[in-house]
């Protein structure tokens, strides 16, 4: 029995509903680290967030601005494209669609750049990063974001693989096209979603679409 076998028959024995993990992916108890490049030191008070592009009022937000809008708590699975899915995590924050409508956005804007730190962009539909799952969040289960996973504040979009929740985000860009970010352009899907295994250029329809269109 292979290894992704014996860990969907783990998941079973434990008792989850196995359609929660998706295709090729394993489940795992660990909470690995994945990015590209250093981790920031930030300064107190020195962490912000801008709302910009095609909105009719861009803004800027520091952390405690953040901490005093409307919160959710809220619990989630994750996927990363290099095959780890956890299970139950816990997450805190605000929801990217209450920042979006403070800004205001134009009908033209379609799409979201999430800038982080260090360059690292991602791009993915406004209709995703509007849910009502996805958040800036600023507390994993209870406690500050350790600074490795993207503390202070990071994204969490948990229906698309986790490449799509920028740590360290520092800007939200609304734009008019599907503009591709840091792994995008590097080989990755333009919308990634696990349950399709869009892990990749090409990997499904949606990515040709997009590609036929810019
Ligand atoms: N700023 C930034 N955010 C990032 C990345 C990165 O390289 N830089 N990697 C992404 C990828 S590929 C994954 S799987 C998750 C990993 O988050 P974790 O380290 O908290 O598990 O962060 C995502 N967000
Ligand atoms: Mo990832």
């Amino acid at each position: 029995m292979s290894f992704f076998d014996r860990n969907r028959k783990d998941l079973l024995d434990k008792g989850y509903d196995p359609s929660r993990l998706p295709p090729g992916q394993y489940l795992t108890d660990r909470f690995p680290v994945l990015h590209v490049g250093d981790v920031p030191e930030y300064e107190p008070g020195e962490w912000n967030l801008t709302v910009t592009g095609l909105v009719d009022q861009p803004f800027t937000i520091d952390l405690d601005e953040l901490k005093a809008m409307p919160s959710v708590t809220l619990t989630f699975d994750i996927h990363c494209v290099t095959k780890w899915s956890k299970f139950d995590t816990t997450w805190t924050g605000v929801r990217v669609r209450d920042l979006l409508e403070r800004a205001g956005v134009q009908p033209s804007g379609t799409h979201v750049v999430e800038h982080a730190e260090f360059g690292y962009t991602t791009n993915l539909p406004l209709a995703d990063i509007t849910t009502d799952e996805a958040i800036v969040a600023y507390a994993f289960e209870g406690e500050d974001i350790d600074d490795i996973h993207g503390g202070p504040v990071r994204i969490v979009v948990p229906h698309l693989y986790f490449w799509k929740s920028a740590k360290w985000v520092r800007a939200l860009e609304v734009t008019a096209a599907d503009q591709a970010g840091f792994w995008e352009r590097n080989g990755y899907h333009m919308y990634g979603d696990p349950f399709r295994e869009q892990r990749h250029w090409g990997d499904s329809q949606r990515s040709l679409e997009v590609v036929r269109v810019r």
